[in-house]
């Protein structure tokens, strides 16, 4: 079995290409629900949403994330009555938000709200949240502390980043079935997410951070960060106004305490040494996920230098 541990559009590239690779059963992923809104009254998941509709090959692949062809018939509406709608959440994703919500006001865990939704689309990967606890990326401004969406969305990423808070973090409990899957995988690999605000809310779970330091299988990373630049979203900038290098070689470093494996991009090749010093195994490769073909070899790559 392997776990990844995933943010939103990046990892849910990468994760096809996995399942192009290997059996989708023998995957399980632990995906962030630090970004996780209540809107129109509806629990939204986005991180967890984008990797099951892009493994459905149901996702908008314009935005990589949302549902393709999905109209917003009931968003309009909502405004006319008053409703903040800057969230963009379309007619068919609503519906999982609907389910989803039904599901937690009944009394379900997220895991099993989210084992549902992913068995709505036919996903047999195993995706767990993180937690089943409320955990929320909290954005320090020079405006004051906002909420992940309200910075990422509503601001589109303008405001330079103070600091992030994983608030009731501390307090909250990896989801069932979370460590064991990282004690008990043949490889673990941390997909190509914000280190910072997509995998940094699942290492502050208390347990998780441990549980890949110690588990005998390999950890392989794949750098977000190409030649100094996220492909998409903030992460580029926000390492660099929290005080670390955007580079592969800094992603190497936030995860250095429990990588074996960093595969880096070939435009990042020169920083092949400095990824060595650190004790972590450099693997130069095209990580650019353009086509089927490009994400397949990408996790051909990845599987093979942790196996
Ligand atoms: N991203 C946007 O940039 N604008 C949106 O209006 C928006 C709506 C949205 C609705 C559902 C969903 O699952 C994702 C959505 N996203 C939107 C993406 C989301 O904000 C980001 O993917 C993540 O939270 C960052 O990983």
């Amino acid at each position: 079995m392997i776990a990844v541990l995933a943010g939103g559009v990046g990892a849910a590239k990468f994760l096809r290409g996995l399942i192009s690779v290997i059996d989708p059963s023998s995957i399980t992923v632990i995906g962030n629900t630090a970004d996780d809104e209540e809107f129109l009254g509806l629990h939204v998941s986005p991180d967890l949403d984008t990797v099951v509709y892009t493994l459905a090959d149901a996702v908008d692949p314009e935005a990589g994330w949302g549902i393709a062809n999905d109209t917003y018939t009931a968003l309009e509406q909502a405004a006319q009555l008053g409703q903040e709608t800057w969230f963009k959440l379309g007619d068919k994703d609503l519906a999982t938000h609907l389910l989803r919500t039904k599901l937690l006001r009944s009394g379900n865990t997220l895991s099993q709200a989210t084992q549902a939704v992913a068995d709505a689309f036919g996903v047999t990967c195993r995706l767990l949240p993180m937690s089943d606890d409320r955990v929320r990326t909290i954005v320090t401004t020079d405006d004051g502390d906002i909420s992940f969406q309200e910075y990422f969305v509503r601001r589109r990423q303008e405001d330079e980043v103070k600091a992030l808070k994983f608030e009731g973090a501390e307090q909250a409990q990896p989801a069932p079935g979370v460590l064991d899957a990282i004690k008990r995988a043949s490889g673990v690999i941390i997909a190509p997410s914000n280190p910072l605000v997509s995998i940094g809310p699942i290492l502050a779970v208390p347990g998780i951070r441990e549980a890949l330091v110690d588990t005998d299988a390999k950890v392989a990373a794949v750098s977000p960060i190409i030649g100094g630049r996220a492909l998409k979203g903030p992460a580029a900038g926000m390492l660099e106004s929290l005080g670390h290098e955007s580079s592969a070689a800094g992603v190497a470093k936030l995860y250095e305490d429990m990588l074996d494996v960093l595969v880096l991009d070939e435009e990042d090749r020169v920083l092949a040494p400095d990824v060595e010093a650190l004790g972590i195994t450099p693997i130069v490769t095209n990580t650019i996920m353009r086509d089927a073909a490009r994400r397949r070899a990408l996790a051909e790559a990845t599987l093979e230098s942790i196996s």
